[in-house]
């Protein structure tokens, strides 16, 4: 790793210098103000972590720019020499690059103020960079280790095996549900476009007819998005349960009153993107009033907290009783599904988990999100 010292008078030109001496790929591992010449003196920590050979000054990595070009696929021979893209240059920099967020990430706990044990690279700081890099938010993963430092002593925090077990009570602790007995008769499902609204609306509907051994019922209010219909209908065919589409709110009234006699009637709402004001209010002005419903929101494991929250927002106006977390296979990050329920202060209802239906979904469970998060399996 190379690592230089930049100064000047002004906090830009010494980020341009920065730039043109160790590229656009550099890393600020540190700024600062200096004491004298009227205090306005920066400083500028900077590193770049690639063998000198590699390095060209003001171009960065440029002579490996893209790290997949030099390989095709994977692969080892039978001697365990690497050949493929674990031998070429684009490998090499790649994992440079992990161990350069790991010594950064060493050097955030050490300056946080953290027992001597985390900051010692223990199992706890290992722990605490995994739930780090699982997307956790920072306060959550410290919440988590030091109620973990509280219930182990000294000596057994010292095992992996213990402190993960711990770790992973403190996470089931915190992941509150909806059991299915919870949910309501009637159950809509809102959120945002393409989030897997309808195929998951299928997948319950499953659920419920063939483990529940209920009659199902289901509504569409999707309209809006061409072959939407088609979609559900296919579905509801092949699930051998009736559907209804409507398109105003006196049309959902009837087709619950058809419903009447069914166990549960299940709504798929159309996607509505959340900053689609007029889309929302439309939408909201079509579903079921005076009716007890459970209302869950439906969103991508992938999603990012800022959009989570601005979808929590939007999204209130449907009184939306839980999260519903879809495409977890989509994604390797799945700190979100604790800090989503931490964020709507709302429980998790059920996990989609692909696109086949009726199997790729499941109940949610704190364990799930424990073994998810732990890499248990
Ligand atoms: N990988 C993965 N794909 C999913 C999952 N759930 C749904 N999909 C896919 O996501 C795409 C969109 O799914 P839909 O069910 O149509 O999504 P929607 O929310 O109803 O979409 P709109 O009605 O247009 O808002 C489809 O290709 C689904 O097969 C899941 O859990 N994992
Ligand atoms: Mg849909």
């Amino acid at each position: 790793m190379k690592v230089k010292h930049f100064r000047g008078n002004n906090i830009s030109k010494v980020m341009l210098e920065v730039k043109k001496e160790l590229g656009r790929e550099a890393v600020i591992l540190e700024t600062r103000q200096l004491p004298g010449q009227g205090g306005s003196l920066v400083e500028i920590v900077a590193a770049i972590d690639y063998p000198d050979d590699h390095f060209v000054p003001g171009l960065g990595i440029n002579r490996y720019s893209n790290p997949l070009a030099a390989s095709t696929i994977s692969c080892q021979t039978p001697a365990g020499q690497q050949t493929g893209f674990f031998a070429s240059a684009g490998y090499r920099e790649l994992r440079q690059e992990v161990v350069l967020m790991k010594k950064m990430l060493n050097r955030l706990l050490e300056t946080t103020g953290f027992p001597g044990e985390w900051a010692a690279g223990g199992v706890l700081a290992e722990l605490y960079q995994q739930l780090l890099l699982k997307g956790i938010h920072e306060e959550v993963c410290r919440s988590l280790l030091d109620r973990v430092v509280n219930q182990l002593s000294a000596e057994k925090s010292a095992s992996r095996e213990t402190a993960i077990g711990c770790l992973a009570r403190q996470i089931i602790d915190d992941v509150p549900l909806l059991k299915v007995d919870q949910i309501g008769r009637l159950v809509t499902l809102v959120g945002p476009t393409g989030v897997g609204k309808t195929t998951t609306v299928a997948k319950l509907a499953a659920f419920f007819s063939q483990e529940k051994n209920e009659d199902i019922g289901l509504i569409s209010v999707d309209t809006f998005r061409l072959g939407a219909t088609a979609q559900i209908r296919e579905y509801a065919r092949r699930l051998q349960v009736p559907v209804r589409v409507v398109k105003s709110h006196a049309a959902m009234e009837q087709a619950l009153e058809e419903f009447s006699s069914r166990d549960r009637i299940i709504i798929d709402t159309m996607g509505r993107s959340h900053h689609d004001e007029k889309g929302l209010q439309a939408l909201q002005q079509i579903l079921p009033a005076n009716h007890e419903v459970t209302s869950f929101l439906v969103v991508p494991a992938g999603i990012q907290e800022d959009d989570l929250l601005d979808v929590l927002v939007q999204f209130r106006r449907f009184a939306y009783g839980a999260l519903l977390f879809s495409k977890l296979d989509e994604t390797t990050c799945h700190g979100i599904l604790l800090r989503g329920c931490q964020l709507a202060r709302l429980p998790l209802s059920f996990f989609a988990t692909g696109q086949l239906v009726p199997e790729d979904m499941e109940e949610a469970s704190g364990e799930r999100v424990a073994s998810l998060l732990l890499d248990l399996s």
